[in-house]
């Protein structure tokens, strides 16, 4: 009894984040009565014999319903409503979705779950807990659901030492030193959290790969988490490096035209095929910041991915990644991933995916969309997008990702639709942002990036406000008021964050190897297209880089109607101008304020969004778990330091460049320019 009016008020343990958006808290008022009293429980699986996918999804909605009603187990009364799992054939990936819907069932009344296979049940379930979750009345829910994308995939890049390149939430979650013979429960606990949320691929390791996670003992290592993954609708994806035929199999070459070479990797992938049958395919980083590909060789990319296909044939997929530029190479960088591939457009097998990052230089705050999307009609595409926060403050503060991935899943190509039409027939891949921290991704809010990412995956149309509401409600509370407070500050989080670190169109101007805070002073790196200064292109007379028909003419990589948007400063999104343009610090913007003008009005809006969003949360201590409450405050007072920081470094190289006055009411820098180039730190996570 006391456990149980304990759980009630959601206080029985500690919120440690754990149980992620799962918590399925107590509901409260109407939405629990009619939940106590009117519902459930009793899933009832008819038509087919079970599977251990059905299994999964009966335990989730006992154990969901049970935690909605603030039980420690279900209770059923005379009137219970039966959740009726009609769910077809257990062979099958989702892809046809689920129907959910109220029905009366031999004069009961029913909550039916149908779906054309045993995983679709399963995102049903899942599907039904979380309208529950939000406060739905269960006679109210209807949904019919498919997946938009075939492949929803999340991309480690967890190294075999347990280290996570980028990763700023603890160690890897995956313990391959251990495995194949313990399996970690926390790696079926992170099945069930990507399934509720439609992920269905897992590349597991670094796309900056060991050969050596294609030998044996790994592939032993791997079929365990397939084992363990599979029943959650998961397929697993292996980042394999191109040179393992060396490494591993002791021949001279790994040119992708020698028999030998061939003839390996096929051997390999019959050998994964053997104890993975579902295995999905290779994750290939070629002739990329010094990874080996075809290249070495005189091949062109389409000719080492079809090889590698070829190895796979119809059992799988590679994902080559779109990701190159070359230090050699003087073409502003942003243009030399179109200029390698969109030549290559219709050269690649039909089990080629090429993988292109959302914008054309690297995960940044902003950056407009890939100009390869809508480029490639006679290839497949996916999306690249990345869910740690490599350059959006890493594991500190918030910035709530879906309206960046929004910006550019609506952007449109002027080439046959928007991204998320160019990307729908295939899928979008996130870099994972999990480790071994307890809340998995280091920050609690960041674990709305995951969810948004995987819900957007799942149907790309989503606003961004939804994707937030919805979490939080599950996550933190559904009373109004708070979770009014909470999307709101998710939703403006991201541009403060773009505003303090890199306005207007600013690009890359962290430091150098952990890119971690501010450096745009970095101009004495050996690779030009590693230096802040090759981006902002700062000197006395202006500022940004000119990629128009007078600079490097990136804009003719777009559609003409795209290019046209962006090539005349007076009327380009002021969001991008310093991206295409190099324009004088004097410049009139349509604000009426100069370009030096704006720029400091820009970081001054960020600090001010950071310091919102901090008493906002402060303001939030009632409605919100003491435990989780005050770690959130912790990484807000961060932001609040980082962005300050942030703002005054800029500021402060900026007037160093441009010799000019601070503007009438910009605060002066905290510190001199010298103290912020001082700053080294050697040991910021993630590298
Ligand atoms: C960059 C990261 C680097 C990755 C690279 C990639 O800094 O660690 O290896 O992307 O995507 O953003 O391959």
């Amino acid at each position: 009894m006391v456990a149980a009016a304990l759980l009630a008020a959601g206080q029985a343990c500690a919120e440690d984040g754990y149980a992620l958006w799962l918590r399925h808290a107590p509901l409260e008022g109407e939405a629990l009565a009619d939940l106590r009293e009117a519902a459930p429980i009793v899933p009832v699986i008819v038509g087919r014999p079970g599977s251990p996918t059905l299994a999964i999804a009966e335990a989730e909605l006992r154990r969901g319903l049970a935690g909605l009603q603030g039980y420690d187990r279900p209770r059923l009364t005379r009137d219970s409503t039966e959740i009726v799992l009609s769910c077809g054939e257990e062979k099958g990936d989702g892809a046809a979705g689920f129907g959910i819907a109220p029905e009366m069932i031999e004069g009961r009344q029913a909550v039916v779950i149908a779906a054309e296979d045993h995983v679709g049940c399963l995102y049903g379930s899942f599907a039904l807990l979380r309208a529950l979750g939000e406060g739905k009345p269960l006679s109210e829910i209807r949904l019919t659901e498919a997946p938009t994308m075939p492949l929803r995939m999340l991309d480690h890049w967890d190294n075999p030492d347990g280290t996570v390149e980028r990763g700023y939430a603890g160690r890897s979650i995956i313990d391959w030193w251990h495995l194949p013979e313990k399996l970690d429960p926390r790696l079926v606990d992170y099945a069930r959290a990507n399934a509720s949320i439609g992920i269905n691929a897992i590349a597991v390791n670094n796309v900056n790969a060991k050969a050596f996670m294609l030998e044996p003992r790994y592939i032993a290592k791997l079929a365990r988490l397939a084992d363990a993954w599979r029943p959650y609708g998961i397929r697993v994806f292996l980042s394999a490096r191109f040179s393992a035929p060396m490494e591993l199999g002791g021949l001279p070459t790994a040119d992708p035209l020698d028999p030998a070479v061939k003839a390996w990797w096929k051997a390999k992938a019959d050998e994964i095929y053997a104890s993975i049958p579902d295995f999905g395919g290779f994750l290939v980083k070629a002739n990329s910041e010094g990874q080996p590909g075809p290249q070495d060789y005189g091949r062109s990319h389409a000719e080492g991915a079809n090889m590698l296909a070829a190895a796979l044939g119809e059992r799988g997929t590679v994902i080559w990644r779109a990701f190159v530029y070359r230090a050699e190479d003087s073409t502003d960088r942003t243009m030399q991933a179109y200029a390698e591939f969109q030549p290559l457009d219709g050269q690649f097998a039909g089990n080629v995916i090429l993988q292109i990052k959302n914008g054309p230089l690297d995960f940044q705050p902003r950056e407009p969309f890939h100009p390869l999307f809508g480029a490639m009609p006679r290839t497949r595409v996916m999306l690249e997008a990345q869910i740690t926060r490599e350059y959006l403050g890493q594991a500190s503060g918030i910035a709530y990702l879906a309206p960046l991935w929004k910006e550019v899943l609506d952007a449109d190509t002027g080439r046959g639709g928007t991204v998320a039409q160019i990307v729908a027939p295939t899928g979008m891949a996130g870099v994972a942002n999990v480790g071994s921290d307890r809340n998995w991704t280091g920050t609690h809010f960041d674990q709305a990036n995951w969810y948004a990412f995987g819900r957007l995956a799942w149907n790309p149309a989503l606003p961004s406000e939804d994707i937030a509401r919805e979490w939080a409600a599950q996550t933190f509370t559904r009373n109004p008021q708070p979770l009014g407070t909470i999307t709101a500050m998710m939703l403006a989080s991201r541009g403060t964050v773009v505003d303090y670190t890199g306005p207007m169109g600013l690009a890359h101007l962290m430091g150098t190897g952990h890119h971690y805070g501010p450096a745009p002073w970095v101009c004495d790196l050996e690779r030009p297209d590693w230096n802040p200064c090759y981006y902002h292109r700062a000197d006395n007379g202006g500022v940004g880089f000119d990629r128009t028909a007078t600079g490097s003419n990136a804009l003719a990589q777009y559609a003409p109607a795209v290019a046209a948007q962006w090539s005349d400063p007076a009327t380009i999104d002021p969001r991008f101008l310093l991206w295409f343009h190099h324009m004088p610090w004097t410049h009139r913007l349509p604000s009426g304020r100069t370009l030096w003008e704006e720029l400091a009005t820009r970081y001054d809006a960020g600090v001010a969004g950071v310091d919102r969003m901090a008493a906002d949360w402060a303001s939030l201590a009632p409605a919100i778990d003491p435990e989780r409450h005050a770690a959130v405050a912790g990484d807000l007072s961060i932001q609040r330091k980082e962005a300050r920081w942030w703002r005054d470094a800029s500021l402060a190289y900026w007037q160093s460049v441009n010799g000019l006055p601070l503007p009438p009411d910009t605060a002066p820098p905290a510190e001199p320019l010298d103290a912020y180039r001082q700053r080294k730190f050697p040991e910021a996570p993630g590298q």
